[in-house]
């Protein structure tokens, strides 16, 4: 496929399908699911379930053209050594990470609540990254995996849109990728907070990089497979 243009703000993203990867950020149970640790601690996860749908398309589109579709999620080793003290007692819940919560030990790797939701649940083929912090370059072999297999764009969806789409999206626009985001692909458990998230990413003539929403990107492949069937 050659390069393929989206509409998008602040202008168009042009990207060439075979070196852009789909990243999709903690869409875990313990941030969407009824029930869950995002619930628990009093956040509205309705807000974050309205991306599921568009995620979940443009998953399959993404994988239908055979592109390359990474995922992430939050969390903790079971011993919790790679948990700063400082963000164990942030927020002075009663119960944080590493506590039993209502899917498991609340953010810990190989519980229930820590894995991606099976709606969009990643296929073998599909690295996961394990990442302690925000961004999904701190501490996570992510940007070595970019560089082998050749990725210089990202379309970045997931949740929340102002913590983690945005602090992996500022992290990726320092490597050096041109990340675009679709709007109705993130969530956030604040709608003002979804609303600013976006504008800080694409003020400033795409300051961090580009938003736009998922019809546009399926309308962009859509496209292209009709030109090179024709
Ligand atoms: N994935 C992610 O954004 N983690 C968070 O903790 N988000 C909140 O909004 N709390």
């Amino acid at each position: 496929m050659k390069t393929l243009g989206i509409e998008a703000e602040p202008y168009l993203y042009e990207f060439e399908p075979s070196h852009t990867a789909l990243l999709i950020i903690d869409m875990q149970r313990d941030f969407l699911e009824p029930g869950g640790f995002g619930e628990m601690l009093g956040n509205d996860v309705s807000q974050l379930r309205r991306t599921i749908a568009p995620n979940r398309k443009l998953l399959t589109a993404w994988r239908g053209a055979g592109l390359q579709v990474l995922h992430t999620r939050e969390g903790h080793r079971a011993d919790l050594t790679d948990l700063p003290p400082a963000k164990k007692i942030r927020g002075r819940s009663k119960t944080s990470i590493g506590d039993a919560g209502p899917m498991g030990r609340i953010l810990v790797r190989g519980e229930a609540g820590h894995d991606i939701i099976p709606e969009l649940y990643p296929l073998p083929a599909e690295p996961v990254i394990d990442k302690p912090g925000k961004g999904a370059f701190f501490a996570t072999d992510l940007h070595a995996i970019l560089q082998h297999r050749g990725i210089k764009k990202l379309i970045v969806t997931g949740v929340t849109t102002e913590v983690c789409v945005n602090t992996t999206v500022r992290e990726a626009n320092d490597r050096g990728y041109d990340c675009l985001v679709p709007e109705d692909c993130v969530g956030s458990y604040f709608p003002e907070f979804q609303e600013m998230g976006l504008k800080m990413i694409k003020a400033q003539g795409g300051i961090f990089g580009w938003v736009s929403d998922s019809g546009k990107i399926l309308a962009a492949l859509e496209a292209a497979s009709s030109n090179t069937t024709t």
